[in-house]
Order: structure tokens, then sequence, then C-alpha cells
């Protein structure tokens, strides 16, 4: 047991911001093991797993490559540190790939059933959006039905999956330029689930040996995501939800309320999500809240899906990747609802402590201990009012003696799609331009992804946002960096003070905060469009623009596939956590450095972010000087 100071100590070093701190503590006080003891658990952590030269692949295996030039060099089969790192990053890139595509895919299966009339529930919101992407497709809008459009659309999606055209639609939004070094590469994205089986196909053991091929392959797998199953996931999303707007709301674990039925949505796709949302605004519903004494339903986001609720419903956000234990920490959670992707599978666990029930929904993500209720879109409104009951009736269970509810949740503004912030400047990106070209605004850069425990929460995001805000490079966020800086107050427009002048001026003329908020991990997607638009308008590739990207805390595989097709699109992207790539040298100077010669962008390595904020200024001014700007 520690005392009241070491246990300070502990949740100072675990976290920056300070209701999760307040709950760290409650948490080591209850007698909690979080990710941060398990990964203490864990020390020392596998040194051949850390170097990426550790092979488990066939039953040969599994095999170890000695990093230091001893014996052994080469796996059973002969395989060397080289052809094992290259596999496997592609394996975790292609799942993380996978992820996001397939996430993408059950969405348009809505767009499909709701578009036949075969779902509950939903409808498609957002025609205008309908109708510019059914024109993409080359399909006729005038004056046919939507659900007719969507139909159409639809088919067409689930035809980017396993096309056999050769060639994904989608991925003809980039600029002429970038997509001729695609070609020059051979690494044009033919259709999604083609990319990632062939991936899988490739790293099997006796096909694939040869590292720069493994790892084109690698590129062509996240290109298939980023300009394919991601985008996909977002236009779909939007056509059924709605295109998001500039929209207020609030963060961090004080969104809890102590006198509602509190319901936290985990995961990552809004077709879940947006039904409990639905569900929780039922007057039978809230009626059965107050019956069974509280004094409302309060609906809370984590995560992605918490980034999909809050761009928008402006639903509040209880926190990041690393605050889904912490939420539950609280005592004072009825439920949490989750679908799939960053879901910890000690949960049911957690929750075991207190009265909180986890919910899963979907085939794909049952965890034991956890209650299972099947969601489908044909009875999606009835399954998410049971969720939702299921909530509320365990409401009297509550014990107050055990809640903790930090007291002060901060004030954020997100909704910042593409379409967005091309209406806020005219319609078009010539105002953003000028601003760039007159240095007012330096450049742009992307910061995404997690947590991960082994950097100090939200540390990484929000001292890297700081420090470019200051020198006067806009920052867009997606993902739970987006989430952390709503956290720490910088998603208000007032953050702007925080901005060098020029930035600072531009913000305030605008009503935008410095940071802006494009949404979930999939709306990466969302910043590649808007990249293009910009190169499209000054008739250059993406990657001659003043634009990085960076992941300060990235855990999952699905950030070294978004990494992946940022770098592959042109785009330099700093990683604050090492890929596991260090036990091939050849591997790691093919990223950090030989891809520059062809992308005219790479990946770097930098734990600390102050000195990641210098690489990303320094690699803004190259890209700045050979603009002549
Ligand atoms: Fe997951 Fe998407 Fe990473 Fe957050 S940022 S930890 S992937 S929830 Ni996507
Ligand atoms: Fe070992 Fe080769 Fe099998 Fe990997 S694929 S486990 S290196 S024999």
């Amino acid at each position: 047991m520690y005392d009241s100071s070491e246990r300070k100590k502990i949740a100072a070093a675990r976290a920056l911001d300070a209701t999760d701190q307040e709950i760290i503590e409650k948490a080591i006080d209850d007698g909690l093991t979080t990710a941060w003891d398990r990964l203490a658990d864990q020390q020392p952590q596998c040194g051949f797993g850390a170097l990426g030269v550790c092979c488990n692949r066939c039953a040969m295996g599994p095999c170890r490559i000695e990093p230091f030039g001893k014996k052994p060099t080469r796996g059973v089969c002969g395989a060397d540190a080289d052809t094992i790192v290259a596999r496997n990053l592609l394996d975790d890139l292609a799942t993380g790939a996978a992820a996001h595509s397939d996430h993408g895919r059950e969405v348009v299966e809505v767009m499909l059933e709701t578009a036949e009339g075969r779902s509950q529930g939903y409808q498609i919101t957002d025609e205008a959006k309908l109708a510019a992407v059914a024109a993409e497709y080359g399909i006729k809008t005038g004056k046919r039905k939507k659900e007719e459009i969507a139909k159409e659309l639809a088919h067409a999606f689930l035809e980017e999956f396993g096309t056999a055209k050769g060639k994904l639609q989608m991925a003809g939004r980039a600029p002429a330029k970038t997509q001729e070094v695609w070609k020059k590469l051979g690494i044009v994205p033919r259709g999604v689930d083609r990319e990632i089986v062939e991936g899988m196909h490739r790293v099997h053991m006796g096909v694939d040996a040869e590292y720069t091929n493994i790892l084109l392959h690698a590129m062509r797998v996240s290109l298939a995501d980023g300009w394919g199953g991601s985008m996909i996931a977002t236009e779909c999303s939007d056509i059924l939800f709605g295109t998001p707007k500039p929209i207020k709301t609030r963060a961090n674990l004080g969104v809890l309320s102590k006198d509602k039925v509190n319901i936290a949505m985990h995961g990552h796709n809004p077709i879940l999500s947006e039904m409990i949302v639905k569900a929780a605004a039922d007057p039978a519903l809230v009626k059965r809240a107050t019956e069974k004494g509280a004094k409302g339903i309060n609906l809370v986001g984590m995560c992605c899906t918490g980034n999909e609720l809050l761009m928008r419903r402006g639903v509040p956000v209880a926190g990041t990747f690393l605050d889904q234990e912490l939420a539950i920490a609280t005592g004072a959670l009825e439920a949490m609802v989750v679908d799939y992707q960053c879901i910890f599978p000690s949960l049911p666990q957690t929750a075991s402590c207190y009265h909180t029930k986890v919910v899963t929904t979907s085939v794909k993500t049952k965890i034991p201990g956890a209650v299972f209720k099947e969601f489908r879109p044909e009875n999606a409104y009835d399954t998410a009012k049971e969720i939702v009951t299921l909530a509320i009736d365990n409401f009297p269970n509550r014990n107050p003696a055990r809640v903790r509810i930090p007291a002060k949740p901060i004030d954020m503004m997100a909704g910042f799609s593409e379409e967005t912030i091309r209406k806020a400047l005219g319609g078009t990106y010539k105002p953003l331009i000028d601003a760039i070209v007159a240095g007012k605004i330096r450049g742009v850069v992307g910061i995404v992804g997690c947590n991960n425990p082994k950097i100090k929460q939200d540390y990484g995001h929000i001292t890297l946002a700081r420090a470019l805000i200051k020198r006067n490079i806009l920052v867009v966020e997606t993902g739970c960096a987006a989430i952390a800086s709503g956290k720490n107050g910088l998603l208000v427009p007032e953050a702007a003070d925080l901005a060098g002048d020029g930035l600072k001026a531009v913000c305030k003329a605008l009503g935008i905060p410095p940071v802006l908020h494009m949404g979930s991990c999939v709306d990466n997607s969302r910043i590649l469009v808007l990249a293009a638009h910009v190169a499209n308008e000054l008739g250059v590739g993406i990657g001659d623009l003043p634009v990085c990207g960076a992941a300060p805390e990235w855990y999952s595989q699905k950030a070294i596939s978004i990494g992946t097709y940022f770098v592959s699109s042109g785009v330099y992207v700093v990683l604050g956590i090492p890929p596991k790539i260090f036990g091939s040298a050849n591997v790691t100077t093919l990223l950090a450095a030989q891809l520059q010669g062809i992308t005219n962008a790479c990946f770097a390595v930098e734990p600390d972010p102050l000195k990641a904020a210098d690489l990303l200024e320094a690699e803004i001014n190259r890209k700045r000087a050979a603009l002549k700007i």
C-alpha cells in the first residue's frame, strides 16, 4: 500500500491531466490493476521483440536473430533480420489497415441496408454529400430518390473492397503528381481487401524475402487504408449521420454525472454509438431513469467513437485510450458499451470492483466477463434501447461512497471536417495558402494517434502541440491526440493566445482554435483530402506542401498504417514511440532516409516532443524553401 504522497507521485508520473491524476490515485487506493501496473509487470520486455527480430510465423520457429552480429543470424527457414523485421512490420500494418477498413465496410453495409429499407432507426442524412460522392463514382443523381442513389453508391463502395477494376476510385482524389509517384513505385492500391490479403500472403514463410519488396507492399496496403477503407468509412458515416460542423462540447472525466445514469461509449464505429444516442433520448427510457432515482441519462464518449459523437452531436468526451479504466474507476459508470478496437480485455475485471457493466455488441469482439448484446442493423434501435435499459436498471446498484467524479470538465470545440474548413475559408483554400505564403502560418502538422503507458499520458501530444502553435504552425488533430488537446484546453478559440503572432492573428480573424479537431482515426482521411485540395489548387503534389505528421504516443497497429500512408503520400512523420524495426539497419535506413528521395517524405523517431517540434519545423522550412516561399 502507498501513502498519499507516494500515490500523488505515481499519478503525476503516469498522466499529465489533473483529473486523470485524481482518478489514478483513487484506482491505486481501490486496489485496481491498470495498464500502467501491467506494463511494470512486463519488465523487462523482450529485447528481440522490441527490435523486431523475433519471428513466430511458422512451426519450425519461434526464431530470433542475434542483433549484434553473432549467431544465430538466420531463422530455421533461413530468413535474416531484414526479412523478419520487414515481414513483421507488414503484418502489423496490414492488421491496422484491416481494422480501419472492416469498420468502413460495416458502415457501407448499414448504408445499403438503410437504402433498401432493411435497417432500423437509420436514415440518409447528408444528401449534399451523397450527391457529391455519387458524382465522383459516375452515379447519376438528378431527381432520383436519395435511397436509390445511396444503394448504388453502397455497391460502388463495396466494389472498392474487392474491386476487379484494378485501381481504387477513391485514390483518384490524390493529386496527379502524388499518384505519379505511386505509379512509378508500382504501389497504386488496387482494392482494399486485395492489398491486405496479398500482404498476408507475402508474410507467409517462403514467400516475400526481399525487405524492399515487402516494404513497398506495406506502403500499398497503407494507401488502400488511407485512400480506401478509412476514407470510405468517413464519407459513408457523413452521408448517414451528417458531415461535422463546428460544435462545442466538454472533455475529461468530469463529464460524468453524479446524479444521472452514466453510459460511456467506447470503440470506433458510429453505427452503434449513434443509435445509443437516439435510444437515450427516448422519453420512455428517460422516464424509467427517473423512476430508478436518477435525474436523467448522461452519455459520454471515449476514444474514437467518442470522437465520432462529439464531431457530429457534441456528446461530451470522457477521455482518451488510457482513460478507459479510469472511467470505470470513478465508480460512477452504469455501463461501458463497446464495439471494437482499443478495448482493454481487462475491462470486465476492472468493472467487477464496482457496479459497472461492460457491454460488448459485435460478434468480432467478445470479452470474457462482459454482457454480450448482439447489435445488428435490422433491429438496431431495439437493441440500443435494451442496452440503455440495462444501464438504467443498474443505477440503483451504484455505491455513492465509492464514487469520485473530478470537478471540472474543460470546454472544447470540434467538428472541423474538410468541408467545414473549406467553407469557413470562403470555398477555396486560397486564404490559407496566402497565409502560408506570407509566413503568417509556417505550415501544418497533423498530430494523431493514441496513448501508450510507456509515455506519460497526453504529455507528448500536448507538449508538441503547444510548441508547434507557438512557432506559427497550425495543428490539425484526430483520434486520442485530439481528445488530449480537448482536455488540455487547446481546442477553444481563446487558445489562440498561446500561438505565435501570425497564427494567432489568423485564428482570431476566423474565430477558430489554433488546434483543429478533425475527427476520429479513420478521419485522417479528412487530412488527406484537405492536403489534396491544397496541392491541387497549387498544382503540386502533397509531398511539396509544408505539411507534416506526428504520432507522439502511438501504440496501435492502425497507427503504423496511418503513418505509412502519410509518408507514402509525401508527408514526413515523426513517431514518439520507436517502431519495432531497429533490428534491421537496412529497414531502418529505408524508412528513415531513403524514402525521402522517392516520396519526398520519410519517418523519424523522436521521443522528446520538444525535439520532435524542431524536426517538424525544419522539415516545414525545407519544403517552404523548395517552394521558394
Ligand atoms: Fe485507439 Fe481510435 Fe489510437 Fe485512440 S487513437 S488509441 S487507435 S482510439 Ni485512433
Ligand atoms: Fe523461423 Fe522462418 Fe518460421 Fe519465422 S518463418 S518462425 S524465421 S522458420
